[in-house]
């Protein structure tokens, strides 16, 4: 998930049994069960009896909570039309508007003086609480200065911000005039910000001067003019001041506050077809280019808001509920801004890092908030508890009743960590499976009503199907591992990948025909638990973000020094896989890095390359030069053997290898530089 967050120490790497006989020894050892505490099953949300309902009638079922959770302009006829599968259309026919949903009803309400967002910003003190009320006239101006720009419904609009509210004003704003947003971590490079524009061709950018970061401001828009310069589709670039740090500045750019003060203040919610195009988000997958994953309205915005009430129990009157994510990461796009808004929630909106000013700060926020429901990444966790828990015992942090996980698999030590120091022993911890791709979350407890398992995601929570399947897509029985599969559409699920439908079905729907195959590996416990054990793909999770193998070795091939390159994901205790790469240069740099193994300055050259090219994110811990790489007769790489090194383990069986004795000169080279 957002700026935090990982892949498992379970991860499996592409071509292995996608479960060892060990780790499956290692899970089924996990007994420890915590049972509901009756009181909180008394007011929860979720019920036990959901599950019938929706196992009896699917349809019905869904057709019922988007009757009650959404508001529509017109109802709708079919619930799901799955005629043209894998893409789905749910709720045929209706019209709705989510900017409507997320903000006007309650306001309509009466509920208008309700706080939608604590803003808590990273400097001290620089906090504020915008209620529904305020919030509704932000969305209001803020998209007639969409429309002002010459935004119409279907437009696609990038939003390049740091967490500040005027991020989910932006991504409301659009939402109300039916033009799709395109949102693009503030960490990404100016590179991958263009690359993301122009597969979108967006027409407008919302972007801020900078936002702060460990106690400075840290610049953004330097990024967004490199990005739109030259042959570019953007036409006006919408600039929030945050920091007020001097920028630069085009014909292109007018500062968002002057926009909102010149435009009207009412604008009308657009009501817009079921199935219309409400954000793009792009991902990594197992090829270079970024997916830019579709999502639409209607059942989009209900299992956002659904889930959010039955998994993270939300009680809008009286909860304080707060997910750490970024606005970036689709963790944020569900459950900050769409799911919570939809359900009236009060929620708080932190811009900043968890250590900055001091490594409490989480848990001041939780203190001075009462924050009630608490939403974060398991690397995050595991971050805290290497901090140590006498921080957190600095702060009462008895107003918590809810802990969620989300982003990787949570091991079962800093389950209970999380569990103990954060939950005081008592609260819940909801583990929720979810991706980009299934736009909600899929698998989670529900609290109240599961018994929880420490570090297993559990079963799929009402009305969502999901299974364990062997190579050949059939079910595998409790205690054996596999695939992880979704084997019926549900109403949040991905309806393209922008522009390449192609892709989409042979990226998701052909492993398994007629089947999503999600890239994880998981397996059953002897009572039907779910395990995911990480990806068996191309896809590495570095603190919750996914990074593709293949898009960083090909930002390190675009070096002029590179050769080759090869990449893999090596377990971290603290971010679950670091990105590791190994290199081959080209024959007049080889001279340059003087010592094999490790090149000095030219690595720090090649580590800033890839935060160039892709983001910070995406730099390489390590970078090793090497002659050679592992290759099968057919020219593939076995990053198997690579991992092998960089985790520091006897490397394994090298008989497919073409020249078995590469290893050898791979880790001659290596030793040699200690
Ligand atoms: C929401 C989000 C998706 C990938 C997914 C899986 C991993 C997410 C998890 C989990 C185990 C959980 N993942 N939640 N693994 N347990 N509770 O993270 O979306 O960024 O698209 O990542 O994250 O590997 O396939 P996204």
């Amino acid at each position: 998930m957002g700026a935090i967050g990982t892949l498992s120490p379970y991860a499996r790497p592409k071509g292995e049994a996608i479960v060892s006989e060990e780790t499956l020894s290692n899970l089924l050892h996990e007994d420890r069960s915590f049972p509901p505490d009756p009181a909180f099953a008394a007011q929860a949300n979720g019920t036990a009896d959901l599950y019938e309902q929706a196992d009896a009638d699917r349809d019905g079922f869904w057709a019922q909570q988007a009757r009650t959770r959404l508001t529509w302009s017109k109802d709708f006829g079919q619930v799901l039309d799955w005629s043209e599968a894998p893409v789905a259309k749910w709720f045929v026919g209706g019209e709705l508007n989510a900017a409507y949903n997320c903000v006007d009803r309650h306001v309509e309400a009466g509920n208008g003086d309700r706080v939608a967002l604590h803003f808590v910003g990273e400097p001290q003190d620089d906090t504020r609480s915008i209620t529904y009320a305020e919030l509704l006239a932000d969305v209001q101006k803020a998209a007639n200065a969409l429309k002002d720009l010459g935004v119409q419904t279907g437009d696609r609009v990038a939003v390049y911000l740091p967490m500040i509210p005027e991020a989910v004003v932006a991504l409301l704003a659009c939402a109300r005039i039916g033009a799709p947003h395109s949102v693009v971590f503030g960490g990404f490079s100016s590179d991958a910000l263009r690359s993301r524009i122009s597969d979108a061709d967006a027409k407008v950018v919302i972007t801020a001067d900078g936002g702060y970061r460990r106690g400075k401001p840290s610049a953004l828009k330097p990024a967004v003019d490199e990005a739109v310069t030259g042959d570019s589709p953007v036409e006006h670039v919408l600039v929030v001041r945050r920091t007020g740090q001097d920028v630069a500045w085009t014909d292109k750019d007018i500062w968002w506050h002057d926009a909102l003060e010149a435009a009207d203040p009412e604008c009308a919610p657009v009501p817009v077809d079921s199935e219309h195009p409400l954000f793009l988000l792009y991902t990594s997958g197992t090829t270079g280019k970024p997916k830019g994953i579709l999502h639409t309205t209607g059942g989009y915005l209900l299992q956002a808001a659904y889930t959010n009430s039955v998994v993270h129990d939300v009680h809008p009157e009286t909860d304080v509920y707060w997910c750490t994510a970024d606005v970036g990461w689709v963790t944020g796009h569900s459950y900050i801004v769409y799911g919570p808004l939809a359900n009236g929630a009060t929620q708080v909106l932190y811009e900043g890092t968890p250590d900055t000013p001091h490594k409490g700060r989480w848990w001041e926020i939780i203190e001075q908030f009462k924050v009630s429901i608490f939403y974060t990444a398991p690397t995050a966790i595991r971050t805290c508890m290497k901090w140590g828990k006498e921080i957190p015992e600095k702060f009462d942090l008895s107003s918590i009743r809810v802990l969620g996980s989300v982003g990787e698999p949570i091991n079962p030590e800093a389950w209970i960590w999380y569990h103990d120091v954060i939950g005081a022993g008592k609260a819940p911890i909801v583990d929720t499976w979810w991706q980009t791709e299934t736009g909600a979350i899929m698998i989670s407890a529900l609290p109240g009503v599961t018994s929880l398992r420490p570090g297993s995601a559990q079963i799929a929570v009402p009305g969502i199907s999901v299974d364990v399947v062997d190579d050949a897509g059939n079910s595998v029985p409790n205690g054996s591992g596999g695939y992880l599969i979704v084997d019926k559409p549900w109403p949040a699920m991905l309806r393209g990948v922008w522009g390449d439908l192609q892709r989409f079905k042979d990226t998701y729907w052909a492993r398994f025909p007629g089947i999503y195959f999600a890239g994880d590996g998981a397996k059953k416990d002897e009572d039907g638990n779910i395990w995911v054990l990480g990806r068996v793909d191309d896809v590495m999770n570095v603190s919750g973000h996914r990074l593709s193998t293949t898009e960083i070795e090909s930002a390190l091939v675009s070096h002029p020094k590179v050769a080759e390159a090869a990449v893999v994901g090596a377990t971290d205790d603290t971010t679950g896989q670091a990105v590791c790469a190994f290199v081959i240069l080209r024959g007049d740099a080889v001279q340059e890095a003087d010592e094999p193994g490790e090149g000095g300055d030219l690595v720090t050259e090649l580590r800033n390359h890839v935060a160039k090219e892709i983001g910070p994110i995406a730099k390489p811990r390590q970078i090793m030069v090497v002659a050679e790489l592992p290759k099968t007769r057919s020219g593939k790489i076995m990053r198997r053997l690579l991992r092998d090194v960089a985790e520091n383990r006897e490397v394994g069986d090298v008989t497919t290898l073409a020249d078995s004795s590469v290893m050898d000169l791979i880790k001659s080279g290596l030793s040699g530089k200690d």
